[in-house]
């Protein structure tokens, strides 16, 4: 299913009405982020201040007039908004595009609300695992995070970079693991064991991180809460 970009703009422009002015907001990626980025520039008087784990989010909002707070020297957000790649009734998701997702957790856990922004394509009773779950891990414990996660069912493959003919480097420096799974019994479980691995930074998959969802149909909008 081709999903309309008239969809996920209807998604940004639910979401921005629930911004408050003079609010500290998060923003994740994707085009749906885009999107609300642009409304809020459209917003008359609107002052807000984002925080992003994005580079490509953080120069939109640079090239949109928004103000960028260094990330460091931010302690609470009111609001976080973020895309993903699928989520489940119960607002687990995965994630698995830029290899972000360690910051993203950190921006979640900062804020009052982490809200994913979704079509309705990408919302489903149980996350179906199509796309990878993503590791950011030590450099030293490649081969051992390959092992470990090949005992939990994965199929571990080192995210490499054509244009550098070698292993893909994470905003944070550190390297990117892809591991597919086929089947998988307790999402929970799998990333408390993902974690529980020595070298292993963050995983992709957000359990327990999303406190709602807003999910855009072709002819309905509807919220979800944890
Ligand atoms: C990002 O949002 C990634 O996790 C994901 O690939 C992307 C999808 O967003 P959209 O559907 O709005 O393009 O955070």
């Amino acid at each position: 299913m081709t999903i309309s970009g008239d969809i996920k703009k209807a998604c940004a422009r639910e979401a921005l009405d629930i911004i408050q002015n003079h609010s500290v907001i998060g923003l994740g990626g994707g085009s749906t982020i885009s999107h609300l980025i642009e409304f809020i520039r459209e917003k008359p008087n609107f002052k807000i201040s984002v925080v992003t784990p994005s580079t490509s989010t953080r120069l939109l909002c640079l090239k949109n007039g928004l103000d960028v707070l260094h990330t460091e020297l931010v302690d609470h957000i009111d609001l976080a908004f973020d895309g993903c790649d699928q989520v489940d009734e119960q607002l687990n998701a995965l994630k698995s595009g830029g290899g972000i997702h360690t910051k993203e957790k950190l921006i979640a856990s900062m804020a009052d609300d982490y809200i994913l922004l979704v079509d309705e394509s990408k919302f489903v009773p149980v996350l179906t695992f199509e796309k990878p779950v993503v590791l950011e891990i030590l450099e030293d414990s490649m081969a051992y995070v390959q092992k470990k996660a090949e005992l939990l069912g994965g199929k571990p493959i080192m995210r490499q970079s054509d244009a550098k003919d070698g292993f893909t480097v994470s905003d944070n420096g550190h390297l990117l693991m892809d591991v597919y799974f086929d089947h998988v019994a307790d999402i929970s479980k799998l990333e408390s064991d993902l974690q529980a691995i020595h070298g292993v930074i963050d995983t992709s998959l957000f359990v327990d991180v999303a406190t709602k969802a807003l999910v855009a149909g072709e002819n309905n909008m509807k919220w979800y809460s944890k």
